[in-house]
């Protein structure tokens, strides 16, 4: 399988999470790829391609061109105002403060912009999310042009960004932008499956009102689990897009026998939608050690879960999301590609 992958992930390199009242070292950073990267070389059976270059056009064909513009100037403003530390906004249009409008300061912006303060803005975090899209992008490519799969190694994340949004360490929606120029290429129907720890909040927001892309996500119950405030089983789409996106919330402990119940409920759905092609958000923070994430995966199913998607026989753009357990990252990941190539053998050393 092809692996589409660019160095410049690096520039993501913040040096703060706001986590339990402190400002920690970031769960997601840039020794996430070369974890990954290693495996893949180990394993021998992938190749690894760079991104071409495809602009930002299929980039606003999924974010507001007002919110591209606050991400390409956001550090700088920051900076100008005179801030020491990493962007971190402390003040948001809350349900009670409805001035629904963009402040100029950027104290104003970032809060307006921003879904989670966990997510720091620091140098360097525009290019590298811009590349991650261009990286998305060309897997998607790969895809349309007959490739049975690819594996976009994007960093950072994308499936908690939304049109307008921003957190959950996500800054534009890689798997999104994938899945419309997989729709601008010509495809009918595209399904996004995903399988992150987390909700797909930013993917479900995106496509909420559109029926020509199903949207599925398999997550902890936002009862229990960021980003809290959307992933439940009764958001089921809108207006035309009624009926066109799916969750599956589970609890606390899931285990491997509940959760694939879960992901072939989801691929009898995506079959049945008829889906000419398939964007799947690849976390793998479903893995039992994972520091912030609550389900139980073993390495081991994440190969058996990867033949279930080869199952669905659809043309399959893997995309990166989550995953910190770091040590694990690799296996886990490759497992994932591995087993869906019908490579079974554990692949462990
Ligand atoms: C991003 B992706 C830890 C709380 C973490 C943010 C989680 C973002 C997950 N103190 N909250 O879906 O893997
Ligand atoms: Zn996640």
């Amino acid at each position: 399988m092809k692996i589409i992958h660019t160095d410049l992930h690096r520039l993501r390199a913040p040096t703060t999470e706001l986590s339990g009242g402190e400002l920690v070292a970031p769960f997601e950073c840039p020794e996430r790829v070369e974890h990954i990267l290693a495996e893949l070389a180990r394993r021998g059976r992938h190749e690894v391609v760079g991104p071409d270059a495809y602009g930002l056009d299929p980039v606003l064909r999924v974010h507001d061109a007002d919110y591209v513009a606050f991400l390409q100037t956001a550090w700088d403003e920051w900076r100008a105002a005179g801030n020491a530390g990493e962007a971190i906004p402390t003040c948001w249009p809350s349900r009670r403060m409805t001035r629904m409008r963009v402040p100029r300061h950027i104290d104003g912006k970032l809060g307006y912009y921003c879904l989670a303060n966990e997510t720091s803005i620091s140098d360097g975090t525009w290019d590298a999310a811009y590349a991650a899209a261009q990286v998305a992008l060309t897997g998607a490519a790969l895809v349309m042009g007959g490739e049975r799969a690819a594996f976009s190694l994007c960093r950072p994340p994308g499936h908690h960004a939304a049109q307008d949004m921003y957190g959950g360490y996500c800054f534009l929606n890689n798997a999104a932008i994938a899945a419309q120029s997989m729709r601008d290429a010509g495809a009918e129907r595209v399904a996004v499956l995903d399988v992150d720890f987390h909700h797909g909040n930013g993917t479900q927001a995106i496509f909420y009102e559109r029926a020509d892309v199903l949207t599925l996500s398999l997550h902890g119950d936002p009862d229990e689990a960021f980003p809290h405030f959307l992933g439940g089983a009764d958001e089921t789409g809108a207006g035309d897009g009624a009926g066109f996106n799916v969750n599956y919330p589970m609890p606390p402990g899931t285990g491997y026998t509940v959760w694939a119940e879960a992901l072939d409920a989801a691929m009898a759905r995506i079959r049945a939608f008829g889906a000419e092609a398939v964007v799947v958000s690849l976390g793998v923070d479903t893995f039992e050690r994972d520091p912030i994430s609550f389900f139980k995966l073993t390495s081991d199913d994440f190969t058996d879960y990867g033949a279930r998607l080869a199952g669905m026989d659809l043309p399959t753009l893997f995309v990166m999301e989550g995953g910190y357990a770091v040590a694990e990252i690799g296996v886990n990941t490759v497992n994932v590609l591995d087993g869906f190539s019908g490579h079974s053998s554990p692949g462990t050393p």
